[in-house]
């Protein structure tokens, strides 16, 4: 097999048609690497000797040294069918749960994927939840059954038994995925209904009620796994063998004289050869009789295993001469079995052309990407495609088309970045001078060495007298010193590259073109998670170009495309353009895209929606320099590290630890190993792991340690201990015995009062399972206050949002949580966390349910010191104030929230101005209680107004930025005094009643056969 160019590659990358984007998904372990090595093998990559022992995309040292993978790793494949020529763009993907988010990453950029299951090890853990991740994104899998030879040789198998065995891992696989797909149909379906009810609550009629889930009348045998739909190859990648049943149907159908349709219908199932009558007939178990499978394929390769492993060389020979094979001696005669099997079952029965062949034929090209995938891409969130601008809405034919014509708006998603080393990439390599640069060496040497020459000759002629033959030594010299100064200079030259290259890493976008033709040098618009193309469409007309000068759009920058790759496993090749449909590498995105994003030259491209990770990163552990001065390169280190990996987080506390979130424990070894070696090159020490606490509060006991109900007198002893437990409170903050805790701000203009009450446990779970719906509140209701109604509020959202609050409604009753659902005015932490903020003092209105009654213009008065409030608490519950960690089901009510002399501040102020709303109070008046409105009236300054702006304010602004600046003391922004007071005031708050710390539990289903129950005693 010769190797393919990168030209004849550009070339089948413009046939779409003939693209298949696909991954390798499966458990750990089950043979994705070694299957991958066959594939490439068939290309000539590597030799077919090495495939499954060299595990070419496993290119990291620490992934041959483990023997797992750790990155998914992509390479491009030619495939010859028939007349037909195919491109596989083909991602190995790693199984170990640690890195299921570089799976995630692999998905996005295919149209179908290859499982593999271990045949001995059947359906596992992570099966199930590539299986899931394949249907989240809407790609459609084939399968392989992979390690057969261990049925024969490991667990000695008769070929009967294996074929009851393979028919049980078929049936699991199928039931996984029918459990996918009955879930998504009773979603369906329920929606349905909601729908039709709401339909028949405004036209009553007769209803009858309808019992049938729906799963009746929805076709779903072409999501299952059988050998007869061509979708199944059994194979043995170690010993390079596999095959789909159409194989074997092709042949028997010559030999026995029966229809290939007809043998390709039977040959997997209940069915067996009546040799009398020539006829296939149906029941073979309840007949005793041999299923056509068993008797037609596996005994054949059960027999062969056993005559090479016998080493039978007659019945080998014989075997070898049916088949029409050539073994070479050397093969023959190896010591070891193994091989001589390999070499006459990689002949038989490729398995390169047995899974290729059903990747082309079952999987999808780009071109057939459907709907349902493209609709679920383009909507982000809560969003649904009806309610994306038009112009957005548009570009779903662009996905559907594919397009590589010049007119197509280039669509391009990066799904993760990855760091090679710069040595690696194609324009850093050492590459054959061409001759004119020979040529210019030459000449640059040539020059110089007559300089040295002549200064040389200068010298000599001053020292010495000349002599006859000075001319002639000196061509002698001259020649093998110009060959000299010649390769110094190629040194040097190569030296200079190597060191700008050495230390250095680069980033290279992992991504696939969805429409449009990319071409190296364009300039193209990064759209961040976050962007909205509405919002942008204000602003920009749809079809202005990242060329223009434009401007500033929020989540929206415009980068060049500096190099276009082909990805070749460890090898990089350059790219001049490349067409939709494909896979591609990307570099001089390092500093416009973190992990992820979309590309594209049209400003109504819709951010595609976020990457499904199945696993949060839950490991933490503090990392710091051996050497306290390398703290700079651990910084810089660890913002590569956060670049270079999909789901690591790092994080700076508080305290000023340097923290990394992994997804566990080869996850951490692999991140530290990169931090050490790649990317921040120092001696770092990692703490032990830091497990993650959540703080609360509880009622009051009624019981004491013994059980024992507490009395009177108990009672009042731990009023005593709370009373104890103020004295440390500081001057200036008063508790009382409920719990109250009132504080000033310190420059005594503010006064609040707050209680922490613990939240029922039922509420927090609410919030915990509705944080992405608090989430699209929060944006909704940030929306609806700077006036942009570019969130066109869609009614599947408000309804959630409505069922949400009944929910809370009900969790919340009884006298002391009366009213407190509709005086919710904050979530916390990060404003969509597990605790609430409630206001209890009058007048006042603003609650976070503000989205649901489309109050804009009342509540966008409200903007600022409120703002303060809320800034305290979310600071508030971040961390707790036993161990800094954050709160969980806590309600802290603020009860009062007097301001004292803000007042003759702002009377003054507006006295002097004469135009501020605030004077209606009364200026003599020591401490109002001010009601919210007023005091937004008042002191607000507008967040929003550049400070530094040259417009002269209006008299009714300048008041308000008087009294902001006279508000302004020793102590700082007013603003900001009140956020550390309502800060303080929380935690006083919470330490006023009983503390609890809560740990993590882990939880998992163990799900055993009946025979080792035993064992779990
Ligand atoms: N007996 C047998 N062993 C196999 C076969 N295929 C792979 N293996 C072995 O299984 C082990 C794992 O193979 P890999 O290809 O690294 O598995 P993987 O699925 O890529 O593993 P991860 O990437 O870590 O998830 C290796 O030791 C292989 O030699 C097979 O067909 N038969
Ligand atoms: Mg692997």
């Amino acid at each position: 097999m010769v190797l393919t160019s990168v030209g004849k590659m550009s070339g089948l990358q413009k046939k779409t048609s003939g693209i298949r984007n696909i991954c390798i998904l499966a458990h750990v372990d089950h043979g994705k690497t070694t299957l991958a090595d066959c594939l490439i093998s068939s290309n000539g990559i590597i030799s077919s000797r090495l495939a499954g022992k060299l595990r070419y995309l496993d290119s990291r040292e620490d992934e041959q040294i483990r023997g797992i993978t750790m990155k998914s790793s992509a390479i491009s494949l030619h495939f010859e069918k028939g007349d037909e020529e195919y491109l596989i763009n083909l991602i190995d993907s790693p199984g170990h749960v640690d890195f299921s988010s570089e799976v995630s990453t692999a998905v996005r950029l295919c149209d179908g994927c290859i499982i593999v299951v271990d045949a001995v090890e059947g359906v596992c853990p992570q099966t199930q939840a590539v299986l899931r991740q394949a249907w989240l994104e809407n790609i459609r899998p084939v399968l392989v059954i992979n390690k057969i030879d261990r049925l024969i040789v490991e667990l000695k198998f008769t070929p009967q038994e294996a074929y009851l065995h393979l028919k049980n891992i078929l049936e699991q696989v199928n039931a996984v995925t029918g459990t996918l797909f009955t879930s998504k149909v009773l979603e369906e379906r329920a929606e349905k209904e909601t729908e039709s009810e709401s339909i028949s609550d405004s036209a009553p009629g007769d209803q009858i009620y309808d019992w049938s889930a729906g799963l009746e009348d929805t076709d779903d045998s072409h999501l299952y796994f059988s050998p007869d739909y061509g979708n199944v190859v059994f194979a043995s990648a170690i010993d390079g063998w596999g095959f789909g049943i159409e194989h074997f149907a092709k042949l028997y159908s010559q030999k026995i004289g029966i229809k290939p349709a007809v043998l390709l219908k039977t040959l997997w199932g209940d069915y067996y050869l009546n040799t009398k009558a020539k006829k296939i007939m149906k029941g073979d178990q309840s007949k005793g009789k041999k299923p056509l499978f068993v008797q037609l394929v596996l005994d054949n390769i059960w027999s062969l295993y056993e005559s090479v492993m016998k080493r039978d060389k007659e019945k080998i020979e014989k075997i070898v001469t049916s088949l029409g094979l050539k073994i070479g001696a050397r093969e023959s005669r190896h010591a070891d079995p193994k091989v001589h099997l390999n070499a006459i079952c990689s002949q038989w029965l490729p398995i390169s052309e047995a899974v290729l062949s059903m990747v082309c034929n079952k999987l999808p090209s780009p071109l057939d990407i459907t709907a349902e995938r493209v609709e679920k891409l383009m909507c982000v969130g809560a969003r649904t495609f009806d309610s994306l601008p038009p112009e957005t809405q548009e570009l779903k034919s662009a996905f559907m088309k594919c397009s590589s014509e010049g007119t197509a708006p280039v669509i391009v998603f990066v799904s993760k970045m990855f760091a090679v080393d710069a040595k690696a990439l194609p324009q850093n390599k050492p590459r054959p001078l061409t001759q004119e640069e020979i040529a210019q060496r030459r000449e640059v040497a040539r020059r110089r060495h007559a300089e040295k020459l002549a200064a040389n000759q200068g010298k000599e002629l001053s020292e010495k007298p000349p002599s006859e033959n000075t001319s002639e030594v000196n061509t002698g010299e001259t020649k093998s010193e110009e060959q000299q100064l010649n390769s110094q200079i190629e040194i040097m030259t190569s030296k200079a590259t190597k060191q700008e290259a050495d230390n250095k890493e680069s980033f290279i976008a992992f991504a696939r073109v969805f429409s449009g033709v990319v071409q190296r040098g364009q300039k193209i618009f990064v759209l961040g998670p976050k962007y909205d193309p509405a919002e942008a469409l204000h602003k920009l007309s749809a079809q202005c170009s990242a060329t223009d000068d434009l401007p500033l759009v929020p989540h929206m920058t415009c980068c060049t495309l500096e190099n276009l790759y082909l990805l070749m496993g460890r090898e990089l090749e350059d790219l001049e353009e490349v067409p939709a449909g494909n896979v591609l590498g990307i570099g001089g995105l390092q500093d416009f895209v973190l992990k992820s994003a979309t590309l594209s030259t049209s400003p109504a491209c819709p951010p595609f929606t976020p990457l499904n990770f199945e696993a949060t990163p839950i490991v933490r552990v503090a990392v710091e320099p051996k050497h306290p001065s390398d703290m700079p390169q651990l910084v810089r280190g660890m913002k590569l590290l956060n670049q270079a990996d999909p789901c690591v987080q790092v994080l700076i506390q508080e305290t000023g630890e340097h923290v990394l979130v992994t997804a566990g424990e080869v996850h951490l070894q692999r991140c530290l190993d990169d931090l050490k070696e790649r990317f921040a090159k120092i001696e770092i020490s990692v703490s032990a792991p830091i497990i993650p606490f959540r703080e609360t509060i509880t009622r009051p006991p009624k019981v004491d340690m013994v059980n024992e109900e507490i009395g009177r007198q108990q009672k009042v002893a731990v009023i005593h201990q709370t009373k104890e437990d103020q004295n440390k409170i500081p001057e200036g903050v008063e508790v009382d015995s409920d719990g109250l805790v009132t504080i000033s701000t310190p420059n005594k203009h503010a006064t609040l009062s707050v209680r922490a009450v613990p939240l029922p446990e039922e509420v927090t779970r609410l919030l915990e399972e509705n944080s992405d719906l608090i989430r699209t509140m929060e944006q909704l209701n940030t929306s609806l206050n700077e006036d942009k109604k570019t969130h066109e509020i869609n009614q599947k959202t408000i309804d959630r949002i409505k069922e949400f609050k009944q929910k809370l409604e009900q969790s919340l009753q009884g006298r002391k949580w009366r009213n407190a659902v509709d005086q919710i005015w904050s979530f916390g932490p990060r404003k969509c966390g597990p605790n609430i903020l409630l206001y209890k003092f009058e007048g006042y209105k603003k609650s976070v349910w503000q989205c649901l009654e489309n109050a804009v213009k009342e509540a966008s008065k409200y903007r600022d010191f409120d703002n303060s409030i809320i800034s305290g608490f979310q600071l508030a519950t971040l961390s707790g104030p036993m161990c800094e960690e954050p709160l969980m089901g806590v309600c802290f009510m603020v009860e009062k929230w007097e301001m004292g002399k803000v007042g003759e501040v702002l009377s003054a102020s507006s006295q002097d101005s004469g135009e501020c709303d605030a004077l209606e109070h009364e200026p003599n008046e020591d401490t109002v209680s001010l009601s919210s409105s007023y005091m937004a009236e008042v002191c607000s300054e507008d967040k929003h107004q550049d400070s530094n702006q040259s417009v002269p304010r209006s008299p009714e602004k300048a008041s308000k930025h008087k009294a902001e600046v006279l508000l302004a003391d020793c102590y700082g922004p007013f603003s900001g005094q009140l956020i550390a007071t309502m800060k303080e005031a929380c935690r006083y708050a919470l330490q006023a009643k009983p503390q609890r710390l809560m740990a993590a539990m882990y939880t998992c289903e163990i799900m055993a056969t009946a025979e080792v129950l035993d064992h779990f005693k």
